[in-house]
């Protein structure tokens, strides 16, 4: 029989995905669940015809051509910014991410943490667990409103929308949104979302929402002259990536009181969070948990390896991100 392509699975991942991939492959896989460092995942890749990477490893023009055998990367993660996509197509190598399977997961817990967030409950938690909660006061822990404010979406892909329509259908909220592009009638009507330029976004929303994609060009997309735009009763919520907001500008204003408060479950540097946050009480922190469901995370798993046996054994990858290397095949 012939060999087994060899596949290296940068992290730990379920078990029995695992077992479905050593069916087809030969497996390589992390057993420590740390993160390797950029020199032990190009000496792991070399020889290897795919990977099931996190999000976590950095696959650039360095490892592409350390490991000229290596066809595809099957990121568990609808976002792929730890890809250099240009580096890719000009080594033909594929790149897969899991787009659909956590949609809903994740629009769900950016609302989780608009409601956290603008109702102050890890605030009231952490007070009551210190002991401090000896009696009731008019003001205690009042926070904004959520329910029938403006809110703001900064990047309407699936995930936007999901949020969009969260708010407009379950929460009576005014949705505004901007994007690189609009999106059709239909869609904006099935969202009851109105298109806006950024800088009315940033001045209208009492809820501010940040859901896209990481790139350079999106690179503090949220700085000190963007929050000075907004209202100082409103709460801002990233979902999306770390470095899309300047964390140092941020932690500023919310310590002057210049917007209310924010939510975030992505950091720039992460696992590190910048000190300043951490110094703030009016932020709610979160450990990059958004699409963190059992049956979301084992279909993300699910589709990553799906990914690598429908590409290198049928031919025909499922979710491509660049299916511009596959040619006519
Ligand atoms: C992942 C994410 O948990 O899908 C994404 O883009 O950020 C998260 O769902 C993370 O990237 C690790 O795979």
């Amino acid at each position: 029989s012939k060999t087994k392509p060899r596949v290296v699975v940068a992290r730990a991942v379920y078990p029995d995905v695992l077992a479905q991939l050593q069916t087809y492959f030969d497996i390589q896989a992390n057993q420590d669940d740390e993160v390797w460092s950029p020199e032990r995942l190009i000496a792991t890749l070399r020889g290897a015809a795919g990977t099931l990477t996190t999000g976590s490893e950095r696959i650039d023009a360095e490892v592409l051509s350390a490991c000229p055998e290596l066809r595809i990367c099957a990121n568990m993660a609808v976002g792929f910014n730890n890809f250099d996509v240009p580096a890719m197509n000009a080594a033909g190598v594929l790149a897969t991410n899991t787009p659909g399977v956590l949609t809903e997961t994740t629009a769900d817990f950016g609302f989780a943490l608009l409601m956290a967030t603008a109702r102050r409950i890890t605030e009231g938690e952490h007070f009551l667990r210190a002991g401090r909660w000896t009696k009731w006061s008019y003001d205690l822990f009042a926070g904004q409103d959520v329910h029938g404010t403006t809110l703001g979406i900064l990047g309407m892909g699936r995930i936007g929308q999901g949020i969009a329509r969260r708010g407009a259908h379950g929460f009576g909220m005014q949705v505004i949104y901007h994007n690189r592009s609009r999106l059709s009638p239909e869609l904006e009507a099935d969202c009851k979302a109105r298109y806006v330029s950024k800088d009315e976004l940033l001045r209208s929303a009492d809820h501010l929402m940040l859901v896209l994609p990481y790139s350079p060009a999106a690179h503090h997309a949220i700085g000190e002259a963007e929050l000075a735009l907004m209202k100082p009763t409103a709460t801002l919520v990233n979902i999306a990536r770390g470095g899309i907001v300047d964390d140092a500008a941020l932690a500023r204003a919310l310590r002057e009181g210049r917007i209310a408060a924010a939510g975030l479950d992505v950091f720039e540097g992460e696992p590190q969070v910048h000190p300043d946050l951490l110094a703030v009480p009016n932020v709610v922190l979160t450990p990059h948990i958004a699409s963190a469901s059992v049956p979301t995370r084992r279909a993300m798993a699910q589709l990553a390896a799906d990914n690598l046996v429908a590409f290198l054994v049928h031919g025909k990858p499922l979710t491509p991100v660049n299916p511009e290397v596959l040619g006519d095949r």
